[in-house]
């Protein structure tokens, strides 16, 4: 079966980790988070894999090239972000039978796609606290029967996770008409299938729509739990690695580091001497954490240092950013309360107790800088020695 992945949308609410890297693109554990969901598909029985591409395109395709894992891909051009409906549309010349669909910024437990697609025309489901922010499922004996975009009044709480088996015939319902919030929506093109065929509800064991950036920590926090502990790196006698560690081939652990996995330290990282990484964290290609610095659950894109004397816990930080010496990030508020962070210009509880700060590329702080809790900075953002940070710049 063909498998569509929608890797085109712009990821407003990722920003700005997504300035010039495209949500899908974003690293989870040893890969972007799109393999993820392509390796589920492939894993699935996927043959072929149709991405649709749009916003920096080129960063999908160079990953992924004519040939992932054995099974072709197909690039489909969807020129403006119109809509998952359009991003379909975008697809569908290449399609030439019952095929398959899965958001390319959400993460899917395997086994449960394997279900899905020897179901069709199926429908993933995922039970979740608080429907109304979802397209919400009803279901009726064997088959779904309504579907019904974020209810004020939500009927089940059964969520649409953006994962389908959808029949040849859908290729002629993508045309459907623009939403109130001015996008053609795949839900639309559901709803058509669900009125004319009989779709099976297929319930996934485990997901997570990736959309803000507490989002990625959670989806690193999934994938480097699966790891499996493999040592191919520089590791000084004097390390202490414990749990589910991953060292890759070409980078170095000094002495004096204690590492607590689950961790992934990539390949070209160098971390210590005498550095403490604990909760689930990733250290990029090319990154350098150093002497006394203390990191926690927290995400370190490629080429960023932190060098030295610094605490980040749970916070995610760009490509090829500078943390000055001393330069240090509060992740609780003293009321206990959530921390909030601003997401297109709103300010919106993360549902943590516990997070840091979002750091754009290129970002450099001064020494002794002081981040408090949910501060984002922008891409090439600065800040001065001393400096204590307690609003987004
Ligand atoms: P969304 O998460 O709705 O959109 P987005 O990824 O652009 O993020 P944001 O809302 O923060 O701007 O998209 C769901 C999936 O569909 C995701 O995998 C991206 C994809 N998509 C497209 O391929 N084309 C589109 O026009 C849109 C809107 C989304």
């Amino acid at each position: 079966m063909q498998a569509v992945l929608l890797a085109a949308g712009q990821g407003t609410r990722m920003r700005p980790l997504t300035d010039s890297l495209p949500k899908p693109m974003l690293p989870v554990a040893d890969r972007p988070l799109l393999a993820h969901t392509a390796d589920a598909a492939v894993d699935a029985g996927a043959d072929e894999l149709i991405v649709v591409v749009g916003y920096e395109a080129d960063e999908v395709r160079d990953y992924f090239g004519e040939n992932y894992r054995g099974v072709p891909v197909t690039f489909a051009i969807q020129e403006s972000q119109d809509g998952t409906a359009d991003a379909v549309r975008a697809a569908e010349e290449y399609l030439d039978g019952e095929f398959a669909v899965l958001n390319g910024d959400n993460l899917y437990d395997p086994e449960s796609i394997e279900s899905l697609f020897s179901s069709g025309p199926a429908l993933a489901t995922f039970q979740v606290a608080d429907p109304s922010n979802y397209g919400v499922i009803s279901v009726e004996g064997e088959f779904v029967s309504s579907i019904v975009e974020k209810p004020t009044d939500p009927p089940t709480d059964l969520a649409n996770t953006g994962a389908y088996v959808f029949p040849a015939e859908t290729r002629e319902w993508l045309d459907v008409p623009e939403s109130e919030r001015g996008e053609y929506e795949i839900t639309d093109v559901v709803a058509r299938v669900i009125d004319e065929y009989d779709v099976t509800p297929v319930e996934l064991d485990r997901w997570l729509d990736v959309g803000r950036p507490w989002e990625l920590l959670e989806a690193n926090e999934w994938k480097l739990g699966d790891l499996d502990r493999r040592i191919d790196g520089e590791v000084s006698d004097d390390a202490d690695l414990r749990g589910t560690v991953v060292v890759e081939e070409g980078a170095t652990v000094e002495p004096g580091v204690v590492i607590e996995g689950p961790a992934l330290v990539r390949s070209s990282a160098t971390l210590g001497p005498n550095a403490y990484v604990r909760g689930a964290t990733l250290l990029g290609e090319d990154t350098h954490v150093g002497q006394s610095v203390e990191l926690k659950n927290t995400v370190v894109m490629a080429d960023s240092n932190v060098p030295h004397l610094s605490y980040v816990g749970d916070s995610v930080l760009g490509r090829d950013v500078n943390f000055g010496a001393g330069t240090n990030v509060a992740n609780l508020r003293h009321d206990g309360g959530d921390v909030r962070l601003t997401v297109k210009g709103d300010r919106v509880s993360t549902g943590r107790r516990k997070f840091g700060v979002v750091v754009g590329d290129g970002v450099k702080t001064g020494i002794n800088t002081s981040l408090n809790a949910g501060v984002t900075l922008s891409t090439g953002a600065s800040t001065t020695p001393g400096e204590v940070v307690t609003r987004d710049r």
